[in-house]
């Protein structure tokens, strides 16, 4: 086969222009003239109006709710970034060349997504020049923060009867039918622990100075606030290198700065080449549904809610408290009635109001404190609470079975 280009294997150059030709297309029909006319000006190189193109389709991103875009406009936005990130690398400005690429990644539609990826790619290929910031590379995550407190502090900070009631079963090399016997199918969780010892990631995500060398000028959509269920609560979208300097320096609540649920390996290789896909999200065949990130400083609180999905969760770095309660109690949880929140517990466990919520002071669950290293079962729509208690790196793997649960592996 070798690679070779031929009418139908065409160069992805030619694959790229012809996906661009059809959006442009269909952008016409949507009404979109000034757009297309923009984007042509900038193809030929003009910057201001790259900028413009790129302003019209964030518009359209932001014209109604998300899933009424018209996904065409998203790939409008990935396309407009594209000029951006040309113009503006060919200028010599390397970081906003970056961060257009990224916001067409997070933002755009998928129709662009390999050519985004490729220009990323070469910007982050060729060397830069700028001075080493900081000069401390032996400086590691997990000293500064990662090790957390002990256990008397840990429960002053815990939800009211923390680690009383029963902790979540651990064991070390269990095997794929094992897993598939005892906890898979019967919908028990497990903290398997060693099992990612050899992962590269941890040990290299302890270095500061690695992670901002791979993904410092990078662009995350970050959660800052207390948690996604208070009003203060808002996102934004920073450097990498931003939001290590937040951890290091995470100080009150109102500012906890949290990369959580990102699908940062879909965005940074190099990062998803320190992971690997654990076997057990194989059982029940199907598919992985989605790997996401959960990085943030001592003090994250994701409140209690459930989802749909299977859930291996990695803690890479550092310690997070976790509260589980199973899915046959749902109704004593309180979820929300509103759709968009209905996997959400109305229920705050760090001050449980007795008297609107009197069924849950008194309700069984399970907890634990999963350590550095270790792996959390969490079976489908079992309730979870988490809470760092340092530094913490998580990733967790969502999957969902397509074979009925009595025929898997
Ligand atoms: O780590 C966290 O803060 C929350 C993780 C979580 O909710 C999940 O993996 O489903």
């Amino acid at each position: 086969m070798g690679g070779q280009a031929d009418e139908l294997n065409p160069p992805p150059a030619l694959v790229s222009e012809e996906r661009r030709a059809a959006l442009m297309r269909r952008i016409t029909e949507e009404g979109g003239f000034a757009f297309v006319s923009s984007a042509e000006k900038a193809a030929a190189g003009d910057l201001r109006a790259a900028d413009a193109a790129r302003e019209m389709a964030w518009e359209q991103l932001h014209s109604g709710p998300w899933n009424e875009v018209v996904p065409a406009w998203r790939d409008a936005y990935a396309m407009a970034c594209l000029h951006v990130a040309a113009l503006r690398d060919g200028a010599g400005d390397r970081s906003e060349a970056l961060r257009a690429l990224d916001m067409g990644i997070i933002m755009g539609g998928p129709l662009l997504r390999p050519d985004l990826d490729a220009a990323v790619q070469r910007i982050m290929a060729r060397p830069v020049t700028k001075e080493s910031e900081g000069r401390n590379s032996e400086r590691m995550v997990s000293e500064e923060h990662s090790k957390g407190l002990d256990l008397a502090d840990v429960l002053h900070i815990l939800p009211n009867k923390s680690l009383s009631c029963k902790i979540v079963e651990k064991c070390s090399s269990l095997s794929l039918e094992r897993f598939v016997s005892d906890y898979f199918l019967r919908g028990c969780p497990i903290i398997i622990s060693g099992y990612i010892d050899g992962w590269p990631a941890r040990t290299k995500w302890k270095d500061i100075e690695y992670l901002k060398r791979i993904a410092g000028d990078r662009t995350v959509p970050v959660e800052v606030g207390k948690n996604y269920l208070c009003s203060e609560w808002k996102q934004e979208l920073i450097t990498f290198s931003q939001f290590l300097e937040r951890i290091v320096s995470a100080d009150c609540p109102s500012k906890l700065t949290y990369l959580a649920q990102h699908p940062l390996f879909d965005q940074i290789q190099e990062l998803r080449n320190d992971i690997m896909i654990p076997d057990y999200c194989f059982a029940g065949g199907g598919e992985l549904q989605s790997l996401n990130a959960w990085f943030g400083p001592p003090g994250t609180v994701t409140p209690l809610h459930h989802d749909p999905h299977h859930n291996l969760f990695a803690q890479v770095v550092g310690r997070k408290y976790i509260r589980l309660y199973p899915s046959s109690v749902s109704e004593e949880l309180y979820p929300y009635s509103e759709s968009m929140l209905s996997n959400s517990s109305q229920v705050d466990l760090d001050h449980i109001d007795v008297k609107q919520f009197p069924k849950v002071e008194n309700m069984d669950f399970i907890d634990c404190i999963l350590e550095e290293g270790e792996l959390l079962y969490i079976p489908p729509k079992w309730w979870h609470y988490v809470r760092s208690l340092s530094t913490s790196f998580s990733v967790s793997f969502w999957w969902s079975p397509t074979v009925p649960p009595t025929s898997v592996l």
